[in-house]
Parts: structure tokens; C-alpha cells; sequence
């Protein structure tokens, strides 16, 4: 028995890993172990030899268990030792450089005009760039068969072969959204539209998506000179100068009556634009009185209630103030011409913040 408990606590003692030491208890105490084997042997004994050799047999199983445990937790903090000693990390190591999007300059401006808008009292409204025939052109104004349907260059949705119904279209300007707040919330109103819009129409100057903002007033009293005046304040406010010009030329859409085009006093010298000076005139927006059946269309009695509304272009107007040469370049997606025209994400357009940096 001696030689059995000399045999087993130096192989426990010198046991490399927890497998051998499973292996050495299977051998030792497992059911078919040597001391369990030594234990069935009790059976066979005298009543004497088995009062001396019971205790001590259990004693050697009791010894050899408490001697697999003890190496068991050993090697366990050995090994954890030993993950300690190659597993850390300096978490104060500064992290990977990722790449830093940038903010589109179409993006840019719809922030600029909205916070402008904003504090004079509009609200921003949106809606769904495919529409249907009634919001894109009836309720503007613009019947079937009317000339200016064609103007608009739209495209059109698919309808299966039989079916008689005026098609789904791309919405051509952001109109749509107005009589759609008209109807949501009624008379008095404020509110701009700014979004993407569709025409069928690529060259230097058009893209078959760009940007529009449209913006309309209506209340009790609001004429003309309420028009001016939100124009000019935003005019000031957008390209960052006290003096603004305008200038209204009669001109004519549908949906609205009086209408007039606005151009903005400025200068070209090579290639450097400036507003508020000089003897050109650029035109920046159209605009009017809403035409009373577009008051009705959106479910507001034009017996009661009258409005301005105008539209203009976000792209153009981005190019005029950042200085950016090419429309087709702003859909290009170009990595280079993103960082170079574009904005940082921490730099929101507010007026008191400045619009941009
Ligand atoms: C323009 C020019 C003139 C306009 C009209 C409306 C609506 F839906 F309220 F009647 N929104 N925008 C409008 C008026 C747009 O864009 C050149």
C-alpha cells in the first residue's frame, strides 16, 4: 500500500496538465482503478485483516483524492497566471483611424435654409417622391392636356397594360407636399418643403434628380410685400450680407397669380461671385400669390384665407455660395470631391452658431 501511495503522489506531483491528472485519477481511484480494484479484495479477507486494511484503504483513496484536487487548482492558477502574464491589452493606446465622412454640400444648404426658415416661424414639411397625377399637377393647377405638363419633362410610372388610370409619377417639384399640409393642418400655415424632385432632362445645368425648397405663407392678410420682405431676409441671412437687392420680374406658373421671378443684385468678378453689389442680376427663385383653386385644391377657402408661396433650387444655390463649378459632380459620389466640398459633421448651421465654417 505504501509503495501504491508513493506511486501515485509523485505521478499527481509531477502531473504536466489537467488531462494526465484525469488519467492518473482513472488509473488510481476510477472504478476500475488500482484501488478500487485493491478495495474488492476486502470482500475475500478475514474479519481481522479487514479491520486493518479497510481504514487504511480508504485513508489512500481519501489522500490520493485530496492530492488530485490540490494539483487540479495548482494548475489552474498556473494557468491563469500564465493568461494574465500574455493576455492584456493598454486600452489607453489610441484606437485605428477610421475613415471621416463628410457632409454633402446639398445637405449643407437644406440645413442652412431650414434653420433660416425655422426662425421665421416655418415649419418643415416632407412627403412621398413618387405621387400621383391629382397632388403633382391637378391640385397645383395644372389639368390633363394642360401645356405645362409637358414643361416638367416627368417621369412616369409603370401601369399594367390595361389599366385606364393616369399613371404614378416621379414628383417633378415639392408642390405636392403643400396641398398636403394644407390638408393635414388647414389655415393659417407656414411651412417649407425641401426634398428631392425628378424632370427628365441631363446636361450641364440639369440632372434628372436635384433639389428644390418651396416655401408658402397663408394667412388673413398675407400679400406681397410680406413675400419680399422673407425673401430678402432670407437672402441676408443664406449668403451672408447685409445688403440684398431684389428685384421681382412679372412672370407666370400655374399655381399662382400674381406671379414673379426674383433676381438678386450682384457681381461677377473672374469667376468669384457677390451679392448685394454690382450691376448683374441673377435669378434665384419663383414665386407669387397662391392661385385661389391651388387654396381650394388643399381645402382652404379662398374667401377667406390668401398666401405666397415660392420654390427654389438647393443645388444652384449651393454652387452660387460654396462656389462649386459643376452640378453633375454633386451625384458622382467622388471620394475626392466630397472632402474637398464637403462639410464637417460637427459643424450644424444654426444663426447664432453661423451657418458654416
Ligand atoms: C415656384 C414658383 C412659384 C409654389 C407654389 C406652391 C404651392 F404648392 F403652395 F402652391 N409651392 N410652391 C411655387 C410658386 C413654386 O417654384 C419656381
Amino acid at each position: 500500500m505504501d509503495a501504491l501511495r508513493q506511486k501515485y503522489i509523485d505521478a499527481i506531483a509531477n502531473a504536466a496538465d489537467e488531462s494526465s491528472l484525469e488519467d492518473l485519477r482513472v488509473q488510481a481511484v476510477g472504478k476500475k482503478g488500482e484501488v478500487s480494484l485493491k478495495m474488492r479484495e476486502l470482500g475475500k479477507m478475514t474479519p481481522e485483516e479487514r479491520k486493518e486494511a479497510g481504514p487504511k484503504l480508504n485513508a489512500l483513496k481519501n489522500e490520493i483524492n485530496s492530492a488530485l484536487a490540490a494539483k487540479k487548482a495548482g494548475l489552474a492558477d498556473a494557468a491563469l497566471d500564465e493568461r494574465l502574464r500574455t493576455e492584456w491589452l493598454d486600452v489607453t493606446l489610441p484606437s485605428r483611424l477610421r475613415g471621416q465622412g463628410s457632409i454633402h454640400p446639398v445637405s449643407q444648404v437644406t440645413e442652412e435654409v431650414t434653420a433660416i426658415f425655422a426662425d421665421m416661424g416655418f415649419a418643415v414639411a416632407e412627403g412621398p417622391q413618387i405621387e400621383n397625377d391629382w397632388y403633382n399637377f391637378d391640385a397645383l393647377n395644372i389639368p390633363p392636356h394642360h401645356p405645362a405638363r409637358q414643361e416638367f419633362d416627368t417621369f412616369y410610372m409603370h401601369r399594367d397594360k390595361d389599366d385606364e388610370r393616369a399613371p404614378h409619377v416621379l414628383r417633378t417639384h415639392t408642390s405636392p407636399v403643400q396641398i398636403r399640409a394644407m390638408e393635414k393642418t388647414g389655415a393659417p400655415i407656414r411651412v417649407i418643403a425641401p426634398g428631392r424632385v425628378y424632370r427628365s432632362d441631363y446636361d450641364q445645368t440639369h440632372t434628372p434628380m436635384f433639389h428644390q425648397v418651396e416655401g408658402m405663407a397663408i394667412g388673413k392678410d398675407i400679400s406681397m410685400a410680406n413675400l419680399k420682405w422673407v425673401l430678402e431676409e432670407f437672402c441676408r441671412a443664406f449668403f451672408e450680407v447685409d445688403n440684398v437687392e431684389l428685384r421681382f420680374r412679372a412672370s407666370h406658373f400655374p399655381f399662382t397669380e400674381p406671379s414673379a421671378e426674383v433676381d438678386l443684385r450682384c457681381s461677377w468678378d473672374n469667376g468669384q461671385l457677390k451679392v448685394g453689389e454690382g450691376d448683374d442680376w441673377m435669378e434665384i427663385l419663383g414665386s407669387g400669390m397662391m392661385h385661389p383653386k391651388v387654396l381650394s385644391a388643399g381645402g382652404i377657402d379662398p374667401d377667406k384665407w390668401q398666401g405666397f408661396a415660392f420654390g427654389m433650387g438647393i443645388d444652384r444655390i449651393a454652387m452660387l455660395k460654396y462656389g462649386i463649378p459643376d452640378l453633375r459632380a454633386f451625384f458622382d459620389s467622388d471620394l475626392r470631391w466630397l472632402r474637398h466640398y464637403g462639410f464637417s459633421a460637427l459643424d450644424m448651421p444654426t444663426l447664432h452658431g453661423g451657418l458654416s465654417k
